[in-house]
């Protein structure tokens, strides 16, 4: 069993067919997720990555960084490795603490407002293997994050991620679920969100679905 089931700030939901969300809305004290949201934006290097869709290239409508020694392959472009920065570190070692994951990659998404967003997706590269669990840190404003199963199209789990919040999925959820960030027109401020994953093998040597 993992770690949070075990601790009680996480609450489990169970989605069926072994995949669950654990989630702890008050993870981190407010004013450490405040300074952490300020030093992540000034302390990383941001930028517009483009990934393939289709047979089109497009801009991802958020910025992005990442950390890590192993490159990250996903929709059609590559995260080369990089450093962890102090800013970053701190964060690292707790989730790793409180999840019993050894992570080794993490990608930072930036939403200036609420007209940037993330589409429904699973992170099911094989670089991630069979059930991977992967833990996301909110910072920020909060925003829906939306789950629905492969497969149906109007059936929806929905959370709205607060900041200082910590979501993990585990179990079958990266292969029977996807899940997403929609558009929030009325939301004006900025909110971060640090996704820790386990790569188990560099891109072109991948095991796994
Ligand atoms: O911003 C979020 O909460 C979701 C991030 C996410 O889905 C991802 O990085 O794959």
């Amino acid at each position: 069993m993992s770690k949070p089931a075990d601790d009680d700030r996480f609450a489990r939901r169970d989605l069926g067919k072994g995949a669950y969300v654990d989630y702890a809305a008050r993870w981190l004290d407010e004013a450490d997720g405040t300074a952490l949201l300020a030093a992540l934006i000034d302390g990383q290097a941001w930028s517009e990555v483009e990934i393939r869709a289709g047979d089109k290239t497009v801009v991802q409508p958020r910025l992005t960084a990442w950390a890590g020694e192993l490159p990250y392959r996903y929709s059609g472009q590559t995260l080369d490795p990089r450093p962890v920065s102090a800013a970053l570190r701190p964060l690292w070692e707790r989730v790793v603490e409180d999840t019993g994951v050894d992570y080794n990659h993490a990608v930072l998404n930036y939403y200036r407002n609420g007209d940037d967003n993330m589409g429904m997706h699973a992170d099911d590269e094989p670089q991630l293997g069979t059930n991977p669990t992967i833990a996301a840190v909110s910072l920020g404003a909060v925003r829906r994050f939306v789950l629905r199963p492969k497969g149906k199209k109007r059936y929806w789990v929905r959370y709205q991620l607060a900041h200082g919040s910590l979501l993990v999925m585990g179990g079958t959820t990266q292969h029977r679920w996807y899940h997403g960030v929609p558009k929030q027109p009325t939301t004006a401020e900025p909110r971060i969100n640090v996704t820790f994953r386990r790569l188990l093998s560099p891109p072109d040597s991948g095991s796994g679905p």
